[in-house]
């Protein structure tokens, strides 16, 4: 009895003293590079295209968003949205519910799910700042060139975007093409502002990025100086292990 409570104090005195165990453990659950494809979405007449890609490691996300053909010089809403139930893709024509013609938020939600990140340049990035539209891009000549590091996010979006079920979305359209939000429909998430100011303009699903890809991310991937840091802190698992292991047997041979 005495040899196994000993044992169970070395190891848990180890495991202290080790912040490492715990991180290197909770990086093992989700962690990935994941790209989309940002196309036009259905129905709201955008030409535009772009890149989005997230790496992820335990809960902290590394995301670069790069985009061309947006309406100029007005903010453009960007998240990332995921929903247990959703589709995990980007919206098509026939999740046009109310059948006008066109694609707002709300309709998208049965294929992308809710907002779960928002692509703000600063501050907070829950949910909250979905429509915080004096931290998104402005977009001007019509591009976005995003990179935020190390964002925070639940572990459950953390594995969603890993398990490649998440989706990118960036808002803001012009249906009238007159160079500026505006129009009679109110926006279905702030009747405050008009519908183009919030409707999805691009939207690709992240999924696992090719083996050696990402190499055109100005952003980059940080994974090659993650790698000798997860290294390390396996290695201080089994060392820790080991010295647990070594000083038991010591006490047993003492006792
Ligand atoms: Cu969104």
């Amino acid at each position: 009895m005495r040899h196994s409570t000993k044992l169970a104090t070395v190891v848990l005195g180890a495991a202290a003293t080790l912040p490492f165990v715990g991180v290197a453990t909770a990086a093992a659950a989700a962690d990935g590079s994941t790209m989309a494809n940002l196309r036009p979405v259905a129905l709201n007449g955008v030409d535009a295209s772009g890149t989005a890609m997230v790496d992820v490691r335990g809960t902290r996300i590394d995301v670069t968003v790069a985009a061309s053909g947006l309406l100029a010089d007005n903010p453009h809403a960007a998240h990332i949205h995921f929903g247990a139930d959703a589709r995990h893709e980007c919206p098509v024509a026939s999740d046009d519910a109310s059948g006008d013609g066109t694609l707002n938020t709300t309709e998208g939600g049965p294929a992308y799910g809710p907002v779960v990140v928002s692509l703000t340049k600063t501050g907070d990035t829950s949910p909250k700042s979905g429509l915080a539209v004096d931290r998104f891009s402005t977009a001007p000549g019509g591009k976005i060139s995003y990179s935020r590091g190390s964002i925070h996010v639940s572990s459950g979006v953390a594995k969603a975007i890993a398990d490649g079920q998440a989706v990118v979305v960036v808002h803001g359209v012009d249906h009238n093409d007159n160079g500026k939000y505006d129009g009679d429909t109110k926006s279905d998430l702030d009747p405050s502002l008009p519908t183009e100011a919030t409707d999805p303009a691009v939207c690709g699903a992240l999924h696992a990025a090719p083996a050696g890809g990402a190499a055109t991310g100005a952003g980059g991937s940080s994974s090659p100086q993650q790698t000798p840091l997860l290294a390390l802190g396996g290695g201080l698992v089994l060392a820790a292990v080991g010295t647990g292991a070594l000083t038991a047997r010591r006490a047993r041979n003492r006792a």
